[in-house]
């Protein structure tokens, strides 16, 4: 069986130019390729401008990946408010007039479908704008707003900056590569003030916001005799139907007759965070266990739509009975069954699947079948709303204990650690080395996307967690609150879920009034997409440093290096860090909140000392 991590055996060394981001073939001139004897490609354009293009372009990709997952959403919303799908409703209105609200739409007096409506129009519109900058922009700290303004770099319309982008890296146009990167700046905040963040406000509207939830994760939640049906990647709109299609009775007793156990629906990748955090349906795995799932033989359908799937599935899939089916219209591959979802009625095409799934089942192979024992319980659930709720209750709703912990030193810090899976690193070693190492330190770990399923399997997702590895300070606040020490907030859009959470702590007060000042870090240790390279830039413009655990293709410029490693400090308040290693990368998360803390004349150590591991060992002794 071939595998990515035997696919990348068998690649030939990378290629050098590809790795210095010093390759160009944006024109038939070329491809170029730039060494100390061609310094410049064929139309002059010289290694800066090359790297430069290279990762505005990545950007880009980034970019649009999430905003049109968004987009997808709000067509979905508006068209659930005009009564046209009625198997998607409104399923927290409580959401809707909250977010409403955060745009200035009266809601006062009017249906939900009213307000809906017109805030479904407000966000379409911010696709579209062409002079205004993003409305998104505003849910953002005041002071956070007029950096981007006095750097100009407050995005307008998302689309407009992703075709401007690629416009800018054509042929001939943007050869100036501060002037390149400062438009990759711009582009990511229209994914992490737009696109994304609208994508994640839309699926609580419509699906319900996230609060605390159990359930397991890793590939033992696979049934060994139950009707296995996995969803892959990353748009909420079908699983959230075949959440409701598998437990409807009708299908459950069709599984019975098919002499299985019953079903178990599960999650790969961000699909699998989404209808964990709002259904508590268990994780399969991460990113690169998506052929590891179908190797257990055990899966009879598995769905995949856009994002993260790998086309080599239904290859492997051949070798076992199941069936890969696909379902978005953008993300077709070779091998697998394409369905065309019944606008109409999607929960009807929910169901179909299931059925068919079922129908799958008496085709296993029981000699085939090796479900691996592994499987380890979770909370995950954990959107900005409910971190609220269980920090003040219904009436008190606030981040001010998370302030005063903050303050007063029982917790140093505030760290999201994202991203993905990269088979040229050990899986989830960087991740979870990390993770332990900074709780240990009282840092208060957020997580998203492939990291948060990296810690779900090493069990680092349950409230017990905080008893056997956090910190003395970090364990106080979780025993009282009943918190895990790494907080699970979702999926990779929801990485604006964290600066949420960051803007809720400066409204708060105490920290600062802009990002750049709260003691916060972001890590993505072992990214892989051009997704992970938009939301790495902009938590820097937003003014969180960002570490990560490889570099960006950009070695070919000292120039872009310095840019982004460096210049960016005095643009945004924070910058890139590279650390191949978790500790060194832990080392560096604690400076950096240090410095923060040192800035704000709240790091007193010997308050400090006292809650960390090595003295909390000693109290316990
Ligand atoms: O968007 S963390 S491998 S699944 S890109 Fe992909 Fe990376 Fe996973 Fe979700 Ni995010
Ligand atoms: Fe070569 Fe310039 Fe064309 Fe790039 S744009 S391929 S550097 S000629």
């Amino acid at each position: 069986m071939e595998t990515c991590f035997a696919r990348l055996d068998a690649q030939p060394a990378s290629c050098r130019f590809g790795q210095e981001g010093l390759c160009c073939r944006i024109c038939y001139m070329g491809p170029c390729r730039i060494t100390n004897k061609s310094p410049r490609g064929v139309c002059g354009a010289d290694a800066d401008t090359i790297v430069a293009r290279n990762f505005l372009r990545e950007v880009a990709g980034g970019t649009a990946a999430h905003s049109d997952h968004g987009r997808h959403l709000v067509l979905l919303l508006k068209q659930a408010a005009e009564g046209k799908i009625p198997d998607y409703v409104i399923r927290d209105e409580r959401a809707l007039r909250r977010i409403a609200a955060g745009y200035g739409i009266k809601d006062k007096g009017r249906s939900k479908e009213a307000v809906a409506l017109e805030l479904a129009d407000l966000l379409l519109k911010e696709f579209m704008l062409q002079e205004e900058p993003l409305a998104t922009l505003r849910l953002s700290p005041a002071k956070q707003q007029a950096i981007w303004n006095n750097r100009a770099v407050a995005p307008l319309g998302i689309d407009r900056m992703v075709v401007e982008s690629l416009h800018r890296t054509h042929m001939g146009v943007d050869h100036d590569y501060r002037n390149v990167l400062l438009q990759a700046f711009r582009t990511a905040l229209a994914d992490g003030w737009g696109g994304s963040r609208i994508a994640t406000q839309i699926s609580d509207i419509l699906f319900g916001t996230p609060s605390p939830v159990r359930s397991d994760a890793n590939l033992g939640v696979l049934g060994k005799d139950t009707v296995n049906i996995v969803v892959h990647g990353h748009e909420p709109e079908l699983s959230e139907m075949l959440a409701i299609a598998s437990r409807d009775p009708e299908v459950q007793a069709y599984a019975k007759q098919a002499g299985a156990g019953g079903i178990t629906l599960a999650g790969i990748c961000c699909t699998a965070n989404e209808i964990l955090m709002r259904h508590g349906i268990p994780v399969a795995g991460s990113f690169l266990q998506q052929e590891l799932a179908v190797v257990t033989g055990a899966v009879e359908m598995m769905l995949v739509d856009v994002q993260c799937c790998m086309p080599s599935l239904p290859e492997i899939a051949r070798n076992y009975h199941t069936k890969i089916v696909s379902t978005a219209d953008i993300a077709k591959t070779v091998g697998t069954t394409h369905i065309i979802l019944n606008r109409d009625n999607p929960l009807a095409t929910a169901k179909v699947l299931v059925r068919r799934a079922i129908d799958n089942f008496k085709n296993r192979d029981p000699k085939k079948v090796a479900i691996p024992d592994v499987k380890k319980p979770l909370v995950a659930g954990f959107s900005v709303d409910a971190i609220k709720y269980m920090m003040g209750g219904r009436f008190r709703a606030s981040f001010r204990p998370l302030n005063d912990a903050v303050i007063q030193g029982r917790i140093r810090g505030i760290v999201g650690i994202v991203g993905c899976n990269n088979p040229r690193t050990r899986v989830d070693a960087f991740i979870n080395t990390l993770t332990r190492e900074l709780i240990g330190k009282n840092v208060l770990v957020l997580k998203t996307g492939c990291a948060a399923i990296a810690s779900a399997k090493e069990g680092m997702l349950r409230p017990e967690a905080a008893l056997e590895a956090a910190g003395a300070g970090l364990r106080e606040v979780c025993e009282a609150i009943g918190m895990p020490p790494v907080l699970h907030m979702g999926s990779c859009v929801d990485n604006s879920r964290v600066l949420e959470a960051g803007t809720e702590v400066v409204r708060e007060g105490g920290l600062g009034d802009n990002l750049s000042q709260i003691p916060a870090v972001g890590v993505a240790p072992e990214w892989m997409s051009e997704k992970a390279v938009a939301i790495a830039c902009y938590f820097v413009a937003s003014g969180i440093d960002v570490i990560l655990g490889h570099p960006f293709h950009i070695g070919g410029s000292e120039n872009v290096q310095r840019f982004l490693n460096e210049e960016t400090k005095e643009l945004f308040n924070a910058s890139f860090h590279v650390c191949e290693d978790p500790i060194t990368a832990a080392d560096l998360v604690i400076n950096l909140l240090d410095r923060k803390r040192e800035r704000l004349g709240i790091n007193r150590k010997a308050e400090r000392k006292l809650y960390d591991m090595e003295d909390r060992r000693k109290l316990d002794v």
